[in-house]
């Protein structure tokens, strides 16, 4: 048995001896763990030398837990950087050629509070902050800039985050699955906890903090009442610790109907007195155990969790009975805007504006309203929600999907910070030109103080974190939009590929070409025009077809409405009218079907077989034409990955490779299953320049319902 390991071995190494020859420029062998906090050796001879002046000594006089695990950072990052173990000292005095962290009394708002400053000052490298998080965010941002091999002599660096709270959203279940998860299980082990702390816990928190990613909520929106038992509380605390030491504050989401469920009362009512007293001695309860605990996250009266409605109350009193609960001590209250009622003749997209819209003004000051970036559901591309700058009476925050339920899983490329910037740059022209989504949620529009930015996590157990290797990019894109959303998609690109991937000019240009691509390119083959498709099921698989389902806005149908007259939901006057939702200049964008952009057309309007579209084309051609370039340009992706193969490490290019060859495939998947459905409305052959899908309709719908089966 001994000898036949050895003998495995062997062979393991001479393989990669072999793949290491044919591949001489390769990196060493990374498994992606490490994610952007590689602190690969600097290459730079002039540079390694300009750091290695300032690694004489870290200062660091404070005692602080944050400010230790900045130490711990810049320790580990020099030692691999630079090949220098750096020791820690309590003050500069007059020594230089060191790095110090300068601690400054604490004069601004929240957010200048979290802000740093990078500089030379008399020989010495100092990061400044108000806050222990300022200086660990300045000492990853000094990490960054080495990783970069980026001089330091005229280095100065001021950042403030613009938005208060920044916040990953974990869909995690106690039974460690994780709802819309790709990358295997959750990295909670419920099981095992509080007794045992993975150690992948303060991993996770240290790429959190890198980005400045504030606050995790760590169970899912469809909650179970589980965490509020002193059993799960015990086990959420043991992970607060160690996310506290990077400065992430931890949250929950609660099922409303807990007092019920868990609590043993006869109902959930918010203004029952017995249930806000029992929420008060449940927070009351979670404050002795995590004192610096962040607050709640809350779905409630949405596909069918229970909420205060339930009870005949609104959305605000079931926010305000946890604000007041939470009264006494610093946390909030999250209420998410995602809620649409099972009407058959609604309009889906008109929901969470005629149910929130009202309640303006009603909401404790501790409340926060969480809106999803589009008025359905995390589409590759929706308009913004009309909900932004519509309620300016409430802190709104942005919640935005960074796990790729719509964007292919872990197998499709679609790198998500121009959905991200889409969103935030559109102009709600509430108090006219240029009042963007940005300001709404960064505050600067209506004047709120307590801002958030929440994203929906795509970590998992995989060994890489996120399943698809580039969808660590999406990690890394949400986090840094979080803290600067003036950042662009092409900085933020460029930025994860030289820290994670390679330092290779050239090939970091031909992934992050690629990468800036990928969601139009996903767009093209998945839903081209406006089309849309939060049907229900794995949200995975082409269903245009699938027309039955436990309510209307449950099937395909619903959202596409192809006939034989033509594709489109019509939302203007003559249809649902969900365009009044917005201001008359967003309307005009939209209203017109000659005028609106080609990207929105379908969201909009219910457009004829043989309209002639601004392309020059008819609606059925240029769909086809947009199904198949998007299907084609997979390859084009294909051909950059390959012309970057020699500056990256072997294996992340075989598993990037490997993927793509999926996404190839299944992209034509979707064009086939799109194009030869709607070809039995529009009646019409596919355009002669293009090759027809060589299987029928029928052979596809197969292929999806084998898919599907269990
Ligand atoms: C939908 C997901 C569902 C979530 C829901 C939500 O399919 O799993 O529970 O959103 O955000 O996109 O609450």
């Amino acid at each position: 048995m001994f000898k036949k390991i050895l003998l495995t071995l062997f062979s393991f190494q001479l393989t990669c001896m072999a793949t290491f020859a044919s591949n001489p420029t390769a990196p060493e062998d990374d498994d992606g763990y490490r994610l952007w906090l590689r602190y690969e050796p600097v290459t730079n001879a002039a540079i390694k030398v300009e750091y290695l002046k300032y690694a004489s000594f870290i200062a660091n006089t404070e005692k602080g837990e944050i400010t230790g695990s900045a130490l711990k950072e810049l320790q580990t990052g020099l030692k691999q950087l630079i090949g220098k173990r750096v020791p820690a000292i309590t003050t500069a005095g007059s020594r230089t050629g060191g790095v110090v962290f300068s601690l400054k009394p604490a004069t601004g708002d929240s957010a200048a509070k979290e802000g740093y400053q990078i500089q030379p000052v008399s020989g010495n490298i100092v990061i400044s902050a108000q806050s222990e998080r300022g200086i660990l965010y300045g000492t990853f941002a000094l990490l960054r800039h080495m990783q970069m091999q980026q001089p330091l002599k005229n280095l100065r660096i001021s950042s403030t985050p613009k938005i208060r709270y920044r916040m990953l959203n974990h869909w995690d279940n106690t039974d460690g699955t994780i709802e819309r998860g790709y990358a295997g299980g959750s990295i909670w082990k419920w099981y095992e906890l509080p007794e045992r702390v993975d150690p992948r816990y303060e991993d996770y928190a240290r790429a959190n903090a890198s980005l400045g990613i504030n606050g995790t909520v760590l169970n899912n929106v469809n909650a179970s009442a589980r965490f509020m038992s002193q059993e799960y509380i015990g086990k959420v605390a043991a992970i607060a610790n160690v996310l506290r030491k990077y400065g992430i504050k931890t949250y929950l989401s609660v099922y409303f109907a807990a007092p019920k469920t868990l609590g043993g009362l006869a109902g959930s009512d918010p203004l029952d007195p017995n249930v806000r007293a029992w929420w008060a001695d449940k927070v009351a309860e979670i404050y002795k155990t995590i004192p610096d605990f962040g607050g709640f996250l809350v779905k409630a009266n949405s596909e069918g969790e229970p909420g205060p409605q339930d009870y005949g109350r609104t959305h605000a009193d079931g926010a305000n009975m946890l604000a007041a609960a939470l009264k006494p001590y610093d946390g909030i209250v999250v209420w998410r805007a995602f809620v649409y009622k099972a009407d058959p003749d609604a309009d889906r997209f008109k929901a969470a504006y005629e149910e929130f819209v009202p309640l303006d003004g009603q909401f404790d000051p501790k409340v926060i309203v969480q809106v999803k970036n589009g008025p359905i559901d995390f589409q590759p591309r929706e308009p913004f929600s009309p909900l932004f700058g519509n309620m300016p009476k409430t802190p709104l925050g942005m919640e935005f999907q960074i796990t790729q339920e719509y964007l292919g899983f872990a197998a499709h490329a679609v790198y998500e910070a121009p959905l991200f910037k889409e969103c935030l740059e559109s102009d709600t022209w509430v108090n006219g030109q240029g009042s963007t989504v940005a300001k709404v949620i960064d505050g600067s529009l209506h004047g709120y103080e307590r801002t958030l930015i929440a994203g929906v996590a795509n970590t998992g157990s995989d060994r890489n974190w996120t399943g698809h290797p580039l969808a660590q990019a999406n990690w890394y894109a949400f986090g840094r939009l979080a803290w600067d959303h003036q950042l662009s998609a092409e900085q933020i690109a460029a930025e994860w590929t030289q820290l994670t991937l390679t330092r290779q000019i050239k090939s970091r240009e031909h992934i992050v070409k690629m990468m800036l691509r990928s969601r139009e390119i996903y767009i093209g083959y998945n839903t081209p025009l406006g089309l849309s498709r939060p049907w229900m099921g794995v949200h995975f698989a082409p269903e245009p077809w699938q027309s039955r389902g436990a309510r209307p806005d449950w099937t395909a149908t619903y959202y596409h409405r192809a006939d034989s007259a033509g594709l489109g939901f019509d939302r203007t006057t003559s249809g649902s009218n969900a365009l009044s939702q917005y201001r008359p200049q967003v309307q005009a964008q939209w209203n017109d079907p000659d005028k609106t952009p080609l990207p929105y057309l379908l969201w909009f309007h219910h457009v004829s077989w043989n309209k002639k579209l601004g392309s020059g084309r008819t609606l059925w051609d240029e769909l086809c034409h947009r199904l198949y370039s998007g299907a084609d340009s997979v390859s084009w992706m294909q051909q950059q990955w390959e012309l970057a193969r020699n500056d990256l490490d072997t294996r992340v290019y075989a598993d990037v490779a490997g993927r793509l060859k999926v996404q190839r495939r299944e992209a034509i998947w979707w064009r086939d299953a799109w194009l030869l459905y709607l070809q039995t409305f529009s009646r019409q052959p596919v355009p002669a320049s293009l090759t027809p899908p060589d299987r029928t309709l029928e052979e596809v719908k197969k292929s999806v319902n084998i898919y599907l089966m269990r």
